[in-house]
């Protein structure tokens, strides 16, 4: 009898109950299986292969790294992307024979990456999928918070002395790139990078998680983190699932009450890093210390670096500017240093970038960012193929008017040829906005409103769906910036400022920065300020813009933060404040025959967690008898937001 492996199993197990039934085992000659040994799968017009290989770090733990290498590829680059979120999914796109079709979908740029001939390597980080060890969320550097001897540094290091020893296929040259998270990782590889690492691509990277990244804005905690964290961190395979209560998110966080109670009712205490985002609500050491402008700051860049931006990103739309302001900040200049900025959502730089929602761009930036500015930069530094023009330090796309700009820095108005002149938009009375000119002194009066943390002003349309990706299943969440603001003009609990038509295009480029005087009646207070380009009332070309409040800059700032970002204090209630913070930098041109629109709002949910109003020491654990309606006063005559006006010199 020829028994399989599995054959013998089942014999003796029948053998066993038989024994133990005290009756003789039946025996049967078994069919021969249908199912081979071994499979030797044909590979027949594969046009790249596959290699899985566990790579030790330095402390003997073995990350899972795929690897496709090209057919008959033959002192090729290799372009490295270190993940958390399985290395196999990113790498199986499709059943197919081609790399273009295997990788599209999540690829960070499938089309250079294949037409360039690069060896593609996908590792899943500690702790996470196939890699051993233990997943820390965006695990700290070496140091205070991190007392072991590895981090996404060295293990960037071990990973790439690993793969250009071990790929006869590659011609040693290294290039690392990554989207939110893994931007995150590809900034991490450049403290201390491996000598073969010759270019970086951190495209939207996670950089602050306090200032105005994923978890906070200016001290407001974003719930969008609260699913992340559970699905991210219980399970090293993100196996457990968050499930939905209601159809519409705004139910949902409003029945729950607080974030913390809403992670208490699902369990999230169990996961580490939903521990440290209770205990970390102010920007303490914990955010300092591993903020990655920072930590970059502090040593010269060595490796060519390109930052990738977008206008509308939804999740870290502060961290690569920053990046690019902390080191053109020092005294080198960071001369490797090179920034493209697009009119796309988080991660959009990869997918079509001919529109968002309902707005619409003259071309396919994305595809024109990838041919014209990634490529040439990958050429060059891990091909050494000598650019056609050299690249400008920064690319960044002009919305409203619909060009690219090479620019020497930013923020910078224009090539040559002009200036930027902070200028601010004043508030009158009669919610008009007045652009420039000095403040009314005579309007000493405020405008006022009732927020209601019973009714908060919506973030977007409701419903609100969940934070997805899944079009299909109505989640438009990466777009929601490009929204339609209509909606929240028309609230009583929303001040809406809006100007003259222009007569001329008006441009800014850079930080708006949000100056305002506001009392509130309650002891804490969320203030939300928008910067919206408000189309004509028809637009022939595009019916459905006709009278669009497009935002091109909006933020929010957690009142108990107005003296210090560490140490929150109680506002007093009824006394004018004086609150200044950054809005999101903008490069965009408000066009003739429209206008420009300031909004003032104190809440902006579900997507960041309502402020009770009343003060308490960590508005997490805020009880429901904290949270009161409150009376809002804006100050008209001590308010402005300074627009970063392009001018002629
Ligand atoms: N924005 C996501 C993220 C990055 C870093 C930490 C947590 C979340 C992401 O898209 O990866």
């Amino acid at each position: 009898m020829n028994l399989t492996a599995a054959g013998r199993w089942s014999a003796l197990l029948l053998a066993l109950v038989a024994a133990l039934a005290g009756a003789e085992p039946p025996s049967y000659p078994e069919l021969p299986s249908d199912t081979p040994q071994t499979l030797h799968a044909s590979r027949l017009g594969f046009d790249h292969e596959r290699r899985v290989v566990q790579i030790p770090m330095r402390d003997g733990t073995l990350l899972n790294t795929v690897i496709l290498i090209p057919k008959g590829a033959k002192n090729a680059p290799i372009l490295l992307t270190r993940t958390p979120y399985n290395a196999a999914e990113l790498t199986s796109h499709a059943e197919s024979a081609h790399l273009e079709s295997v990788i599209q979908g999540y690829d960070h740029a499938a089309d250079v990456i294949v037409e360039g001939g690069y060896i593609r390597v996908v590792q899943d980080i500690r702790g996470k999928y196939d890699s051993e060890g233990d997943y820390v969320l965006t695990r700290p550097f070496r140091g205070p918070l991190n007392a072991t001897p590895v981090d996404h540094a060295t293990d960037t290091w071990d990973t790439i002395d690993w793969l250009v020893k071990n790929l006869p296929e590659s011609n040693g040259r290294v290039g690392i790139i990554g989207i939110s998270y893994d931007g995150f990782l590809s900034l991490a590889a450049l403290v201390d990078p491996h000598p073969a690492l010759k270019a970086a691509v951190p495209m939207n990277p996670m950089v602050d998680g306090w200032r105005g990244d994923d978890w906070f804005h200016h001290g407001a905690f974003r719930q969008t983190g609260i699913s992340y964290v559970y699905e991210q961190v219980v399970t090293r395979k993100n196996e457990a699932k968050w499930y939905s209560t209601h159809y519409d998110d705004y139910e949902a966080f409003l029945q729950a009450g607080s974030a913390g109670a809403l992670g208490r009712q699902r369990g999230l205490e169990q996961s580490g890093y939903w521990r440290k985002l209770l205990a970390h609500p102010s920007y303490d050491a914990f955010w300092q210390q591993q903020a990655m402008d920072k930590l970059l700051a502090a040593r010269p860049l060595t490796v060519p670096t390109l930052l990738v931006h977008s206008w509308w990103d939804a999740e870290d739309i502060y961290g690569a500017p920053a990046v690019y302001q902390a080191l053109s900040a020092r005294p080198d200049g960071s001369p490797l240093l090179h920034m493209a900025m697009g009119p796309w959502v988080h991660g959009g730089a990869i997918g079509d970038g001919s529109f968002i929602g309902a707005i619409r761009f003259r071309s396919d930036t994305a595809w024109e960012f990838r041919q014209q500015v990634l490529k040439p930069f990958l050429d060059e530094h891990l091909k050494g193929l000598k650019p056609e023009r050299p690249l400008a330090r920064v690319t960044a796309y002009e919305t409203g008017s619909g060009r690219w700009q090479a620019l020497d820095g930013w923020p910078r108005g224009c090539a040559s040829g002009c200036r930027i002149q902070p200028t601010p938009l004043r508030l009158q009375p009669g919610f008009r906005l007045a652009i420039g000119g000095d403040p009314q002194p005579a309007d000493t009066g405020y405008d006022e409103y009732v927020s209601d943390p019973a009714k908060p002003v919506p973030y977007r349309q409701r419903p609100i769906r969940p934070t997805g990706y899944d079009e299909s299943k109505g989640m438009t969440w990466p777009r929601w910036l490009v929204d339609d603001q209509r909606e929240a003009s028309g609230r009583t609990d929303v001040l809406t400022y809006t100007s003259e038509v222009l007569t001329r295009p008006m441009k800014i480029a850079g930080e708006p920065l949000v100056q305002l005087l506001a009392s509130t009646s309650g002891s804490d207070s969320d203030w939300v300020v928008k910067l919206i380009d408000v189309y004509p009332d028809e637009v022939a070309a595009q019916p459905a813009l006709g009278g669009y409040q497009l935002m091109v800059s909006g933020d929010i700032f957690r009142g108990r933060y107005r003296e210090s970002w560490s140490e929150p204090k109680a506002l007093k209630p009824g006394e004018p404040l004086a609150y200044r913070f950054a809005l999101p930098n903008a490069n965009h041109v408000f066009l003739p025959g429209h206008r420009v629109m300031v909004q003032i709002q104190s809440s902006w949910f579900p997507l960041y967690d309502r402020n009770p109003q009343t003060f308490v020491p960590s508005i997490f654990d805020a009880a429901p008898a904290d949270y009161r309606a409150a009376t809002q006063r804006v100050y008209r005559q001590a308010t402005q937001i300074t627009l970063p006006l392009v001018v002629a010199p």
